[in-house]
């Protein structure tokens, strides 16, 4: 489909020194993962994913919750990575120093070729004990047909229950992460923030310090959010039609 953008953005991307990418999971939503919003769906469509991403849930009863990450997991090692996340990717080409922070604990961005992303709320590729060492764990695939209750395995090295490596809600973001993402937003001329709703805090403040500090903030999205009152342009698209053709105007 053929995405007619304002002729502004081509020009205001072809200048911008610093570019960050901003993502949450509408990135990754056309390479088939559920976004954070959608429902989910058996043994979990009682929950929603906010009851589950807590460390409440998985103390309560962590093979439902060590189940689901290791089903979503599965779902990811499945999933390709879509043009969105390519041409995220090319951006760091066309723009050298341009930074992606995502919110989103797949890996489609580093298998797409993006170098370094800011992984705000953590990754399902980095379980670790919830010892005191916080030992990371080498965790066997599974299968994601299987899609149900799985008790976590144990810490080779101390015997605690291993978690899976993300941000839950209640618990402080990675301080080096968003540190990081702090100071890309601080420092760019343009921030694109893609595929997300914008209500998760300290994240959702990103685009808001970029416009603070003087970076135009353009938004790629099918649905208003909370953000398009930061936004000089609101796109309305989604990530695979739109960031490849925002590439190629910017080329
Ligand atoms: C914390 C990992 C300190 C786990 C996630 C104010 C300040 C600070 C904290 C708070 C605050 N107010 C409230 C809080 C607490 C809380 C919070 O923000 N709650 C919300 C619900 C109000 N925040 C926290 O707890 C954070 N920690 O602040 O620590 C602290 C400590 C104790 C007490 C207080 C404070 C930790 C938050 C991290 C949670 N972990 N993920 C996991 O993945 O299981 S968050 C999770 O949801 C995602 O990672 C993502 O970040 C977030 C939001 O999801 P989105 O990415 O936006 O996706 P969503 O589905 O919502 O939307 C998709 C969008 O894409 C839609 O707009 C849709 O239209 C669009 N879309 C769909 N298809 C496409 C598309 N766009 C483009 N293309 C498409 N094809």
């Amino acid at each position: 489909m053929e995405t007619d953008l304002p002729s502004a953005v081509a020009t205001i991307l072809r200048r911008a020194g610093r570019v960050v990418v901003f993502t949450g999971a509408g990135m990754s939503a056309e390479s088939g993962v559920p976004t954070f919003r959608d429902d989910l769906t058996g043994l979990w469509a009682r929950f929603d994913a906010e009851q589950l991403a807590t460390p409440e849930a998985f103390h309560a009863d962590p093979d439902l919750v060590w189940g689901w990450y290791e089903w979503r997991r599965a779902r990811v090692r499945q999933a390709e990575p879509n043009p969105g996340h390519l041409a995220t990717a090319e951006i760091e080409t066309l723009i050298p120093g341009s930074v992606v922070i995502t919110q989103n604990v797949d890996d489609l961005h580093e298998r797409a070729g993006s170098r370094a992303p800011v992984h705000l709320h953590g990754s399902l590729f980095a379980p670790r004990c919830i010892g005191a060492g916080a030992h990371p764990a080498d965790v066997p695939d599974t299968d994601p047909e299987e899609g149900g209750r799985l008790p976590p395995p144990r810490c080779a090295r101390c015997g605690a229950l291993v978690r899976p490596g993300v941000v839950w809600f209640g618990e402080q973001l990675p301080a080096a992460a968003l540190d990081a993402a702090i100071e890309a937003a601080s420092t760019c001329d343009v921030l694109l923030t893609v595929g997300t709703s914008g209500v998760v805090y300290p994240a959702a403040e990103i685009p808001r310090i970029a416009r603070r500090c003087g970076a135009t903030v353009i938004q790629v999205n099918p649905e208003p959010t909370p953000l398009d009152r930061v936004c000089a342009v609101n796109l309305r698209g989604t990530a695979a039609q739109v960031l490849p053709a925002l590439v190629e105007a910017a080329r």
